[in-house]
């Protein structure tokens, strides 16, 4: 209900709580208490007894209605499940998509303003703060497991994008799923699936970008190698345009990798890429291999060029 009443709000302008009761068939007291409702929710709302309410002002908070509102896609977030605070986005995507509970599409996500226990890779931990913004996203790609490397890829491309549409900042991509800005991280992404042999039953993308977050609050074992977008902007970032743009540019890039397009992603990708032509070295589970990054190849796999001039593909690692 509180939903309707935004529809019949009017910015800079008075709707008296006599139509607006009348449009939504309640009482004009059900009206003034959804108009408390929304107040709790942080939306700035004047009341003038003759002249009624007035939408002062919209809260930059990752509330479906918000994010929907003007949002472009057709199918990524059409649902969006929304949690002031919960443990990690993934692991609700991840039950939802493994029980497909409440039939859930492709492209639904989960958003949420702090997680608990974000998630990084292997284990490790992602610190997420209100300010940011944490989502997942759930997909049921049609395509070969072998192209979970490349859905990673295609994520990064999208958030660099969307980072430099709404703040003007460039960032660059560290492989396979960082993103950074003066060489600190101020994005991570994690995918995670389910998949038989030759097919995928599920992905969750998970992209945690931090925004508005001061540089002091992060925890000092990572405080050096981090980074958020208002940091380097020196004001407060608008999380629900960015979260829309991110969104936006998602649909787009996994559009073109469902038609087989990856190659047209991947040159984008090196545009923004951190790691080619760089001696770096690369943390492969078992073992830690150095070498020149010379290539990304056409299934998003690192090739790294060793002393002995030997070519190797590593398909997963973290370049320490
Ligand atoms: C990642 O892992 O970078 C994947 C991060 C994915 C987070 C999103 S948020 C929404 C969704 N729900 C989740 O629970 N997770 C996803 P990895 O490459 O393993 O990097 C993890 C490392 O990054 C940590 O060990 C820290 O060193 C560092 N780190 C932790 N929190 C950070 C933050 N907020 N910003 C930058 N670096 C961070």
């Amino acid at each position: 209900m509180a939903k309707d009443i935004l529809k019949y709000l009017r910015e800079k302008e008075y709707v008296s709580g006599e139509v607006l009761a009348q449009k939504l068939g309640i009482s004009r007291v059900a009206v003034w208490k959804q108009i408390q409702r929304l107040k709790d929710m942080e939306y700035k709302i004047t009341s003038d007894q003759n002249m009624g309410y007035c939408l002062v002002s919209r809260p930059d908070l990752l509330i479906p209605q918000e994010v929907q509102r003007g949002l472009s896609t057709t199918y990524i977030g059409e649902k969006i499940f929304y949690f002031s605070e919960l443990e990690s986005t993934n692991i609700i995507a991840k039950e939802k998509a493994l029980h497909r509970i409440e039939a859930i599409d492709e492209g639904t996500i989960i958003i949420a303003e702090r997680q608990t226990a974000g998630k990084g890779r292997l284990g490790r931990k992602w610190f997420s703060p209100a300010g940011g913004i944490w989502l997942s996203i759930i997909l049921y790609p049609q395509l070969p497991p072998s192209y979970i490397p490349r859905v990673t890829l295609m994520t990064a491309v999208a958030a660099v994008k969307a980072i430099e549409i709404c703040t003007q900042i460039k960032s660059q991509i560290k492989w396979p799923n960082d993103i950074l800005i003066n060489k600190k991280k101020v994005c991570g992404i994690l995918t995670e699936m389910s998949a038989e042999l030759d097919i995928i039953n599920w992905v969750v993308v998970g992209v945690g970008i931090n925004v508005n977050i001061d540089h002091r609050d992060f925890p000092e074992g990572i405080q050096e190698n981090t980074i958020s977008l208002k940091e380097v902007s020196e004001k407060e970032v608008l999380r629900v345009k960015l979260a829309q743009t991110f969104l936006q540019e998602f649909e787009k890039y996994y559009n073109k990798l469902k038609r087989k397009e990856f190659p047209s992603i991947l040159e984008e990708w090196k545009l923004h890429s951190h790691t080619l032509g760089r001696k770096i070295r690369v943390d492969i589970g078992e073992r830690i291999v150095t070498g020149e990054a010379v290539d990304i190849n056409e299934e998003g796999a690192l090739i790294l060029k060793k002393e002995d001039g030997e070519l190797i593909k590593i398909i997963s690692g973290t370049i320490v």
